[in-house]
């Protein structure tokens, strides 16, 4: 019999769907100690809450996230809130001794996120943090391919998230959805929505960046807000580029907008070793290009690997070799490793603390924009 882990869920916008789908399916797919419950889900909004709790198969709702944490019946409380709201709850939720999953970036900056990690790591319950990508198949090979050596001393990490969706003047800021265009909610532009993405990724498969230098550009300076109502200045950073140095000596190219007309989400990263060179594209999610200098010289050349063969990451929980999944799997496979985790009672990555450092990363980058000087990790 598996013991039931209850979530109640603080949230409920596109990360809410991507997260109860994972608790959903988890257990079809993978064989766990642990079975999430969908308790509970919780949102300001009664109505709205509650038809999401029927699409989603919640058992209840509630509209005071005090309320839900303080419900002996939850277990584990996964914040999906706008950024801001991330530290109060779950600074609470780790006093009430709840496990915790919290949405990404861990914070608004890198103080907050000190004090979430401090709270955590005092209750003592377990936590993660949902950068999901690390969890593609194919970017977890890539992991795998770096930690056997195969590509040699690494010389370039270089990493891009374009996306085109805020060209508008039009658009507002703030409320659902639009709360990435508002300071106040989100903490920042694309560096903490889409850079802090790359910027985990690559601390995993390339380890600490040490120093940092960066641009950033508001190209839209004021938009009305949905809240008031009124025309306001907009403060959060719409496209973002910086140059950087990892602490194995290798150089760091990162790039990421909201204005690149034509591209939707386009995550890709490039790693050049000594020896080899990995290649990944979120739009082809489910391939990881590779080249090899060691093969003979006449069948040299970049292979694509298509990432679905059981002996590759987490395919042999899915379908036969050649059939492909996608972008939700990956929510699926962070659950699937939380709750093993929890049944081995061994903290599983990006903890809070580790997703601190990309927090860091993030805040050096945002105030290397401001200074226009390069700007040192602590
Ligand atoms: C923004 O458009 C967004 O939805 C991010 O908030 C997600 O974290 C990213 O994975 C896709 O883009």
């Amino acid at each position: 019999m598996s013991k039931p882990l209850n979530i109640g869920m603080i949230g409920y916008g596109f990360m809410g769907r991507a997260h109860s789908n994972a608790y959903r399916k988890v257990n079809n797919f993978f064989d766990l100690e642990y079975r999430p419950v969908l308790k509970a889900v919780c949102a300001r909004d009664k109505a709205k809450a509650q038809a999401f709790a029927d699409t989603w198969g919640y058992e209840s709702v509630e509209t005071d996230w005090k309320k839900l944490i303080a419900r002996p019946d939850i277990d584990a409380v996964d914040i999906c809130t706008p950024n801001n709201l991330h530290k109060e709850i779950a600074i609470a939720a780790a006093a009430a001794g709840k496990t915790i999953l919290c949405e990404k970036p861990l914070a608004i900056d890198t103080a907050e996120g000190e004090e979430m990690c401090k709270a955590v790591e005092k209750a003592g319950v377990p936590n993660i943090v949902w950068y999901n990508y690390r969890r593609v198949p194919a970017v977890t090979l890539a992991k795998q391919l770096i930690d056997e050596g195969r590509l040699g001393k690494i010389f370039h990490y270089r990493a891009v998230f374009l996306q085109d969706w805020t060209i508008s003047a039009d658009l507002p800021q703030g409320g659902a959805g639009l709360w990435r265009l508002d300071a106040a909610a989100a903490g920042s532009g694309v560096t903490g929505d889409l850079l802090a993405h790359c910027i985990d990724t690559a601390l995993w498969l390339n380890g600490p960046i040490q120093s940092v230098t960066a641009m950033t550009e508001t190209f839209i300076k004021e938009r009305t807000h949905t809240l008031s109502g009124k025309v306001e200045q907009v403060k959060i950073d719409d496209a973002c580029a910086f140059l950087g140095r990892f602490s194995n000596g290798s150089l760091a190219t990162f790039e990421s907008t909201r204005y690149a007309r034509g591209h939707k989400a386009l995550y890709t990263f490039e790693i050049n070793g000594e020896n080899a060179s990995i290649a990944w594209d979120l739009h082809d999610l489910h391939r990881l290009s590779y080249f090899d200098h060691r093969d003979d010289s006449i069948i040299r050349g970049w292979r694509s690997i298509h990432v679905t063969d059981g002996d590759q990451p987490y395919m042999k929980h899915w379908w036969v070799p050649g059939l492909q999944i996608g972008y939700e799997h990956s929510f699926v496979h962070q659950v699937a490793d939380f709750l093993e985790g929890l049944a081995n009672k061994k903290p599983v990555g990006p903890t809070f603390r580790d997703a601190l450092e990309t927090q860091k990363v993030c805040d050096a980058v945002l105030a290397s924009g401001k200074s226009r000087q390069w700007v040192e990790i602590g």
